[in-house]
C-alpha cells in the first residue's frame, strides 16, 4: 500500500549539511526513486508505471525535455524521471472532504510540499464569489461560470490565457485557437521565465529559436561545452549522452559558479562500473565562472580566436554569416583583460586552457540551460555563444552547434504549437486560412506583462493550462495583490498547489488527466504526441487508469470551453476534434510547416525531426538571409560592497514548484531547502559561521528592498561574490521589473543581496 498524505505540514526546516558529493546517479539514486515511488504509488504500482516511461507503446516521461533517441527495449533508469512519475502516478487523492476540511485560508498558509503530497485532483471545484471554501461543480456549471465572465469583459484582452510546459501539442494548439478565437494574444507561458532569452537570441542571429543539434551530434563531437546547466539533477538522462559522447572522444569543459556533482562524475546505474566502480569523469575542465560572467568569457575567447592564425572557419564566415567584421572589430579592440577577469573571476590560465581546447576541435557544441537565460544580459550572452560557434563555422555540420537544454517536456512543443504572445503573422495568416475567422493581430502580454496588467487592472480573468503561477513567478507579494485583483481564476491541474489558494474573487480548478492516463473518447483511446528539446516529435500514450472517473483530458476541456464560450460565432469542429485527436493532428498538419502528414509520421515509432533549417542546409532564415553575428558590448552584474550576488536555483528534490522531499542530495543538504550557499571567503568576510542564521535582503535600484527569512548558511564551494538559493522560496526577492532585455525574463539568477542576522521569529 502506498503511504498516507502526512496530515499536519511537515516542512520544519532543519537543515543538516554534510560535504558536496562529487560524483551523481548510482545506486542510491534508484533507492530514493523507488523509496519515493512506493510512497506514492505502493510497490506493484511502481513497477508496472516505471517500466513503461518512454517505451515504444509508453507514455513520454512528464520530466524534462531531454530527448529519448532511439526507443530502447529496457527502462533508462532515471531518478528524478521516477519521481516526476510517481507524483502524477500518486494512490493519493484531494477529494470534496479535503476541500471540505480545509478552507481556502487554511491551504494559503500551507507550504507548496504539503499541497502537493495530499495526492490527485478528482472534481471540479469552485470557489464562489465570498465562499471560505470551495465546492465541488459539474462540469456544465464550470464552463458556463468561466462563459459567465469571458463574456461580461470589455474586451477579449482582459483575458490571460497560461500555459505551463507539460501540455500536449493537441491540447495547446487547441487552447491557442481557442484564445484567438475569442480575440486575444494573450498566451503567457513558462517559457517567458525560461528559455525566452534562448529564442530572442538565437531567431535573430539564426532565423530560428531552437537548438541546431540532435541526439547524435553529442556523439560525433570533439568538444562539448556545457553552460549554465546542472544536468545531474535537472537532465539526468543528459549524463547517459555525456558519458557516451566521451566514450566517442569528446571533451567536457563546464562553466558554472558551482561544482555541480553530475558534471563531475557519473555512475551510470545500467553498468556494472557505474553501479560499482568509480563511474565515468566527465569534466575535463571546469571553469568556476561568476554569476553572469558568460558573456565576458566567451568574449574573450572569441577574442583569442581571432588573434590566431587559421583558426577561422574563413569559407564559412564569407558565405554564410553577416556582420563578422563588425564584430571583430569590436572584439579585437575589446575590453582590457583585466576586466574579463572581474567579470568571470577566472584566471589568464583558465581562459588560455579552455582556448586550447576550444582551438582543437572540429566539431563543438554549446549547451546550456537557465544559468544563461536568467539574467539581465542573457540574450546578449546567448547572441556571443552564436559568435563564438560562427566563427569557426560550428553551425549546421554534424557533431556542431546550439544545445540549449529545454525544461518542460513539452515546453517547446507548445511553442511550435502557437502558445506564444508575440505570433509571427504568417502563423496567423495560415490559422485564418484554415479557420476562416480573422485572428488578433496585436501582441499580448507574457508573463511579467501580465502580472503588470492583473496589478492595475487591466486584465481579470485568469485561466492556467497546468503550472503554478503565483509560485513560479517572481515578486511573489507583488503578484500574489496582483491574482486576487482578478475576477476570476481557473486552474487546470492534475495538484494541487498555492495558485489554488491565492484567487480572484471567484476561482475553479478543473482537474484532468496526466500523461501517465489512458484517455478515453468517442472515437477510441488517444494518444498525444510531444516536441523533445531537439526538435523531435513523438507520441505519448498514457496507460493508467485515470485518477478519477471525473477528470477530463486538456484537449476535452478547452473543446468544451470553446463550444460554451464561442457557441455559433465559431465555424470550428471543436466536438470532432475532442472525440478524435487525429482530426487535431489533421489540422496542426495544415497550418504548421514540418507537419505535413502528421498522422502518417507520428506513427513511425522514433517519431520524427522537424525541419531546422541552418542544421539542415546552413540556410539561415533571418532579415540578412545569413547567419548573423552581433556586436554587443560586453556587460556584466556586479554587487556593491558587502553585498552578494544570488542565484534562485533547483535543488535536487523538486520539480520547479513541486517539491518531491526536503533533500539536495548531490549539494550534502538534508532535511531542509531554507538554506544559503555562500563561499566560506565570503561568509568569513561578513562575519557569518556556517550554520548562522539570515534573512535575505534584496536591493533594488529604485531603493526598494525585499526580504526572505530565516536562511541557514551553508559554506560552500561557490564562486566567489555569489550566492545561491532554492526557488521558489526565495521567488519573494526578485523584482518583477528585474528581467533580461528584449526577451523580458525574469533575471531570477542575479538578484543583489545582503545578509542580515535573522531577526526573531
Ligand atoms: N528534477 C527536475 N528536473 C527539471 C526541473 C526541476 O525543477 N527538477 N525543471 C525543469 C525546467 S522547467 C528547467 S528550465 C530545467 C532547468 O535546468 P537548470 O538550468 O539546470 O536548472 P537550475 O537549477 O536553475 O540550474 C541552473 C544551473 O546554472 C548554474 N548557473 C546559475 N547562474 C549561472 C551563470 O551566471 N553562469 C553559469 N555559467 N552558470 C550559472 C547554476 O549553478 C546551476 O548549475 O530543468 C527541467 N528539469
Ligand atoms: N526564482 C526562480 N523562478 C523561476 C525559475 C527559477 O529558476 N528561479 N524557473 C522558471 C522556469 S524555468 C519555469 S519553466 C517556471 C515553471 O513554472 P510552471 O510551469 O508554472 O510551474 P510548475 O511548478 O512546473 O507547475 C506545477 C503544477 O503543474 C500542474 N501540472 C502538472 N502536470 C500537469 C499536466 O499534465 N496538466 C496540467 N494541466 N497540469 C499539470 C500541477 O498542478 C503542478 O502543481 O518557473 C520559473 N520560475
Ligand atoms: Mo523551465
Amino acid at each position: 500500500m502506498a503511504g498516507k498524505p502526512p496530515a499536519s505540514d511537515p516542512v520544519q526546516d532543519a537543515p543538516e549539511v554534510s560535504a558536496p558529493q562529487h560524483s551523481a546517479v548510482g545506486l542510491p539514486a534508484i533507492t530514493h526513486a523507488l523509496k519515493i515511488s512506493q510512497q506514492q504509488m505502493g510497490v506493484r504500482r511502481t513497477a508496472l508505471t516505471l517500466l513503461r516511461v518512454n517505451q515504444k507503446n509508453g507514455f513520454d516521461c512528464p520530466g524534462c525535455a531531454w530527448p529519448e533517441g532511439d526507443k530502447r527495449h529496457a527502462a533508462e533508469f532515471c531518478e528524478n524521471g521516477a519521481k516526476a512519475v510517481a507524483e502524477e502516478a500518486t494512490l493519493r487523492r484531494v477529494t470534496p472532504d479535503f476541500f471540505a476540511a480545509h478552507p481556502v485560508a487554511d491551504l494559503a498558509t500551507r507550504s507548496g510540499y504539503w499541497l502537493g503530497q495530499q495526492g490527485r485532483l478528482t472534481h471540479p471545484m469552485y470557489l464562489a464569489e465570498g465562499a471560505e471554501r470551495y465546492e465541488p461543480v459539474t462540469w456544465d456549471r464550470a464552463f458556463d461560470l468561466v462563459a459567465e465572465e469571458l463574456t461580461a469583459l470589455d474586451s477579449p484582452d482582459e483575458a490571460v490565457f497560461y500555459t505551463s510546459g507539460r501540455t500536449s501539442n493537441e491540447a495547446a494548439f487547441l487552447y491557442q485557437l481557442f484564445a484567438r478565437e475569442f480575440g486575444t494574444n494573450n498566451l503567457p507561458d513558462c517559457s517567458n521565465m525560461c528559455h525566452e532569452s534562448s529564442g530572442s537570441a538565437l531567431t535573430d542571429t539564426l532565423g530560428v529559436g531552437k537548438g541546431s543539434v540532435l541526439l547524435e551530434d553529442l556523439y560525433k563531437a570533439d568538444l562539448i561545452i556545457v553552460a549554465g546547466q546542472n544536468p545531474g539533477t535537472n537532465h539526468p538522462r543528459m549524463l547517459t549522452a555525456l558519458e557516451k559522447a566521451k566514450a566517442g572522444g569528446a571533451k567536457i569543459i563546464s562553466i558554472n559558479p558551482l561544482p555541480e556533482a553530475g558534471l563531475e562524475r557519473f555512475k551510470n546505474p545500467q553498468t556494472p562500473r557505474g553501479l560499482a566502480g568509480g563511474g565515468t569523469a566527465l569534466t575535463d575542465l571546469f571553469l568556476q565562472v561568476r554569476l553572469g560572467g558568460d558573456q565576458a568569457l566567451f568574449r574573450a575567447l572569441n577574442r583569442r580566436i581571432l588573434e590566431t592564425d587559421g583558426a577561422l572557419d574563413e569559407d564559412f564566415l564569407r558565405e554564410h554569416t553577416h556582420g563578422f567584421e563588425e564584430f571583430a572589430a569590436l572584439a579585437r579592440a575589446g575590453e582590457d583583460a583585466d576586466d574579463t577577469l572581474r567579470a568571470t573571476g577566472l584566471t589568464h590560465d583558465e581562459i588560455e586552457r579552455a582556448l586550447a581546447m576550444v582551438l582543437a576541435s572540429e566539431r563543438t557544441i554549446v549547451c546550456w540551460a537557465m544559468g544563461l537565460t536568467q539574467h539581465k544580459h542573457s540574450v546578449p550572452t546567448i547572441q556571443e555563444v552564436v559568435n563564438f560557434l560562427l566563427l569557426r563555422g560550428n553551425i549546421g555540420r554534424p557533431g556542431a552547434g546550439v544545445c540549449p537544454v529545454r525544461g518542460h517536456s513539452n515546453v517547446q512543443g507548445d511553442r511550435t504549437m502557437g502558445i506564444f504572445e508575440r505570433p509571427a503573422p504568417a502563423f496567423l495568416d495560415a490559422l485564418e486560412e484554415e479557420f476562416g475567422f480573422a485572428p488578433p493581430r496585436e501582441h499580448g502580454y507574457d508573463v511579467v506583462r501580465a502580472i503588470r496588467a492583473l496589478r492595475d487592472g487591466h486584465a481579470k480573468v485568469f485561466f492556467a493550462m497546468g503550472g503554478n503561477f503565483v509560485s513560479a513567478t517572481p515578486d511573489t507579494d507583488v503578484t500574489e495583490a496582483a491574482v486576487r485583483r482578478a475576477r476570476l481564476t481557473v486552474h487546470v491541474s492534475t495538484k494541487l498547489n498555492r495558485s489554488h489558494a491565492v484567487t480572484g474573487a471567484r476561482a475553479l480548478i478543473l482537474p484532468t488527466l496526466g500523461r501517465t492516463e489512458r484517455d478515453r473518447q468517442a472515437s477510441g483511446d488517444q494518444f498525444v504526441t510531444v516536441e523533445d528539446s531537439m526538435g523531435m516529435v513523438h507520441a505519448s500514450r498514457g496507460r493508467l487508469e485515470p485518477a478519477g472517473p471525473r477528470l477530463l483530458s486538456e484537449p476535452a476541456i478547452v473543446a468544451r470551453l470553446a463550444r460554451r464560450v464561442l457557441g455559433e460565432g465559431s465555424n470550428t469542429p471543436w466536438e470532432a476534434f475532442e472525440q478524435d485527436y487525429a482530426a487535431i493532428r489533421d489540422r496542426i498538419a495544415r497550418v504548421i510547416p514540418g507537419f505535413e502528414d502528421f498522422n502518417a509520421k507520428v506513427a513511425h515509432p522514433g517519431g520524427f525531426a522537424l525541419p531546422h533549417a541552418p542544421r539542415d542546409s546552413r540556410s539561415f532564415p533571418t532579415a540578412t538571409g545569413k547567419a548573423n553575428f552581433t556586436a554587443a558590448p560586453v556587460e556584466y552584474p556586479t554587487a556593491p560592497e558587502g553585498r552578494l550576488l544570488l542565484q534562485t536555483l533547483r535543488s535536487h528534490d523538486q520539480y520547479n514548484t513541486t517539491i518531491y522531499g526536503l533533500d539536495d542530495r548531490y549539494r550534502g543538504i538534508k532535511n531542509g531547502r531554507r538554506v544559503v550557499l555562500v563561499s566560506p571567503d565570503d561568509a568569513g568576510r561578513l562575519g557569518f559561521a556556517d550554520g548562522a542564521y539570515v534573512d535575505l535582503v534584496s536591493e533594488w535600484t529604485d531603493g526598494s528592498e525585499r526580504r526572505a527569512p530565516g536562511f541557514r548558511v551553508v559554506h560552500y564551494p561557490t564562486a566567489r561574490g555569489c550566492a545561491a538559493a532554492y526557488y521558489p522560496e526565495t521567488n519573494v526577492l526578485v523584482p518583477l521589473d528585474h528581467t533580461a532585455d528584449t526577451s523580458n525574463t525574469p533575471a531570477s539568477k542575479s538578484v543583489v543581496v545582503r545578509l542580515e542576522a535573522a531577526r526573531e521569529g
